[in-house]
């Protein structure tokens, strides 16, 4: 069987390290494009001269032309600016605006069939503005943000109370900034819901407080001691989780950005909820309960979102 393609759009520090983590898991080829010159293709060839090392035989290229990325089964953006120290994901909005229109359409053009999955911030209105611009079915265009904030909580949580970070489960849901919510009493060690650790002495709620507040601010904290850039181990590693998914089609349940239409009360939204991601993109929303506080927390992540995605209506006359 051919390998699977997997287009890397912006090749910068998460681009160059998705193709990294791509090639070796074997994922499949992978093609990097920016409009750097230069840059997509010395980290390509870089890559590849690890393959004898590493032992893998994917093909690596780097490219300026969206031709390139012909028959891409994943696309995974990241083209655009990063934050740095003292601005916001939503100071990016206007410049990764135009960036997603481009994107957008040369995914259109040249790999229609994609599993798309957006990284570029501010994630849950960008991911929305791409889906927009591109075209393709909303269940195959959706964001990536839950995994790495869940992945952020449970390290916290798996520090906190000495345990192993894979017996951690957490729950992250709403948009991807300050106002994202962790849902503790869906987290758990090993299934016992954080509230009972409380209860049972492992910690108490204050540092547990604490947690969540610093959960919420996982990425500029890692922005504020980097000082050039933001996060990008982490972001690349959940967003190749969430491609693997699709690729082996795992039905893994997930967090991510994803169209939510008739579920949460939403008409028709991009923003983080839990779902099933399989072959068929992403296959399920997941509803749960949602407690007074919850909702509240809730529904302040979704009009956060909602201003950002109002803003980019305001930019581009295309998406009103
Ligand atoms: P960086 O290392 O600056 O790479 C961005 C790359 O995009 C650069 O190589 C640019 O040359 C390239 N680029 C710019 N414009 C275009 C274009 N029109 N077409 C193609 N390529 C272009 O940034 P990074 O890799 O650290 O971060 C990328 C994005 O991810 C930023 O917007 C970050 O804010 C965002 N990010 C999101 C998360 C989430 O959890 C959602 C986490 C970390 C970073």
């Amino acid at each position: 069987m051919a390998r699977a393609k997997i287009a890397l759009i912006g090749a910068g520090n998460i681009g160059g390290t998705l193709a990294h983590l791509a090639a070796v898991k074997e994922l499949g080829d992978v093609v990097m494009f920016d409009i750097a010159e230069g840059l997509p293709q010395g980290k390509a060839l870089d890559i590849a001269e690890s393959g004898p090392s590493e032992g893998f035989d994917a093909d690596m290229k780097g490219t300026q032309d969206y031709a390139d990325i012909a028959g891409a089964d994943v696309c995974i953006v990241t083209a655009g600016v990063a934050r740095k120290p003292g601005m916001s994901r939503d100071d990016l909005l206007g410049i990764n605006l135009k960036v997603m229109k481009s994107v957008g359409e040369g995914i259109a053009q040249h790999a229609p069939n994609a599993f798309v999955i957006c990284i570029t911030n501010p994630l849950d209105a960008m991911v929305w503005a791409l889906r927009e611009f591109s075209g393709l079915p909303h269940e195959k265009v959706c964001g990536m943000a839950g995994v790495l904030d869940s992945a952020r909580f449970r390290h916290f949580l798996a520090e906190e109370f000495n345990v192993s970070m894979r017996d951690v489960t957490a729950f992250v849901l709403g948009g991807h900034g300050d106002t994202m919510v962790p849902l503790t009493r869906y987290s758990t060690v090993a299934g016992i819901p954080l509230p009972d650790m409380v209860k049972m002495g492992w910690t108490s709620q204050e540092k547990l407080d604490e947690i969540v507040q610093r959960t919420r601010d996982g990425g500029a904290e890692i922005v504020g001691l980097l000082k050039t850039g933001s996060a990008f181990y982490a972001p690349a590693t959940s967003a190749i989780e969430m491609a693997e998914a699709y690729l082996k089609d795992q039905k893994r349940v997930l967090p991510c950005a994803a169209y939510v239409d008739g579920a949460y009360g939403l008409n028709g939204f991009y923003v983080g909820v839990p779902t099933v991601i399989g072959a068929g993109g992403v296959e399920r929303v997941v509803e749960i309960a949602m407690n007074k506080d919850e909702q509240a927390m809730f529904d302040n992540s979704v009009n956060a979102v909602k201003g950002l995605v109002d803003a980019c209506k305001g930019i581009d006359d295309s998406l009103a």
